[in-house]
């Protein structure tokens, strides 16, 4: 991500500010020996894929004033650490013009809180029952100090902005959608029987790294018959049978930007002829809801429409008897936006916009069948409706069979 397009992203967000509003956002802190994952509001809008770092914009007298913290570097820490962010990089990477120190935060934040009336940030969920986010705990002491200053969660303000994406945005979701499908595919040709469900999962993994991209965007599922059915199977860890039908919902993360995509197959080649029956009638609602997308249809007009196909599916092979009945075999939603953060913000209620990209995964899953199955592509909203992102990867039944049939005469 370069300034060219961090900084009109800048100005969009200044323009959302009112005046006394202000905007503090925390890249995540790195932990020891641990990965680095930024934070997906804070890199959208500095492009600084840096740990420990602060942005902070305050709007006063129709002025915005927007600065950078950053670690001082610790010449003995180097060794260890690498070097820190430098001044002169992080102006070079982010457009930002105004740098500082973390230690000037507070003072600099004293000025700026007493004209405010409202402080957004990237707070994360907010509960009882767990410890405070770091930013929450950041920000304690503006909390007790001026406790007429508004704290806002920063996703609602800056959604509009990140679920339209721009041309940029879909190369990166393509090429994490092109290679997911790459690592699906190498899967439907080397999977055997008595693998484990961890080695697949090591094939896509592989396949990704080998194609520049350094992680997941999500835990990946690989789950074998009965396990398909959990639907945040994580765990990853049994062996595959020959009458299994495999589940894979995998995406790779390129550039920060998250695929999302669902894919299921018979290790023996054949689907059985239940497990035909209830492939069919997904597939078939996917691809109904898929040609419902345009701009103006709701996210919420895709839900009803599945939940109604999906009855009327399983109605007619006596599964359940009426509409009623149909949670027990299909619990979630059709699909949610997808962007950096795999569930991307933009909402249950969203009406569908140009540039949007969201997922179509209907699914049904049937525990004492040991049956689970759902079917799930990247779908971008076009002026003219829409384009499904991830068509190249198989889905039909004579597609999967073909594919696995050749694998398994080799
Ligand atoms: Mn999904």
């Amino acid at each position: 991500m370069t300034p060219q397009m961090t900084v009109p992203r800048r100005d969009k967000l200044k323009e959302l500010l009112a005046d006394g509003e202000n905007v503090i956002l925390f890249a995540k802190l790195d932990a020891k020996l641990e990965k680095f994952h930024q934070d997906n509001t804070f890199l959208y809008f500095t492009g600084l894929n840096h740990p420990n770092l602060i942005y902070v914009c305050e709007k006063h007298a129709g002025k915005c004033n927007d600065m950078l913290f950053i670690e001082r570097s610790d010449p003995e820490r180097i060794v260890w650490e690498g070097e820190k962010l430098g001044i002169e990089e992080a102006r070079q990477i982010s457009g930002i013009q105004r740098i500082h120190y973390l230690d000037e935060l507070y003072n600099i934040l004293t000025g700026i809180c007493t004209l405010a009336r409202k402080l957004y940030s990237n707070l994360g969920n907010v509960t009882l029952n767990r410890p405070p986010s770091y930013p929450m705990f950041m920000l304690e002491p503006v909390r007790n100090r001026y406790p007429h200053i508004e704290i806002e969660e920063i996703n609602n303000l800056v959604a509009p902005l990140r679920k339209i994406k721009t041309d940029w945005e879909i190369e990166q979701l393509q090429t994490a959608i092109d290679i997911t499908g790459d690592g699906i595919l190498d899967v439907m040709h080397n999977a055997q029987a008595g693998m484990m469900e961890y080695e697949l999962e090591a094939t896509i993994f592989y396949r990704m790294q080998r194609s520049g991209v350094m992680r997941w965007g999500f835990a990946p599922i690989v789950a074998a018959g009965i396990n398909a059915a959990t639907l945040h199977y994580e765990k990853n860890n049994c062996p595959v049978s020959p009458d299994h039908l495999v589940l894979l919902d995998v995406g790779a993360s390129y550039n920060n930007y998250s695929a999302d995509i669902t894919r299921c197959f018979p290790i023996s080649g054949r689907f059985s002829p239940r497990q035909r029956e209830i492939y069919t009638i997904v597939l078939d609602v996917q691809r109904q809801i898929i040609a419902m997308i345009a701009p103006g249809v709701t996210m919420a007009q895709l839900n009803e429409r599945t939940r109604e196909l999906l009855a009327a599916g399983l109605t007619e092979i006596g599964l359940i008897k009426d509409k009623d009945e149909l949670s027990k075999y299909y619990m979630h939603s059709v699909g949610h936006f997808l962007g950096m953060d795999t569930h991307d913000l933009g909402g249950r209620e969203a009406i569908l916009e140009e540039g949007n990209v969201i997922t179509v995964e209907p699914g049904i899953y049937i525990p004492e069948e040991q049956l689970g199955v759902r079917i799930e592509d990247d779908v971008l909203v076009t002026a003219e409706g829409h384009r499904v992102l991830s068509a190249k990867i198989p889905k039909t039944i004579s597609e999967l069979e073909a594919i696995r049939l050749q694998a398994l005469s080799q």
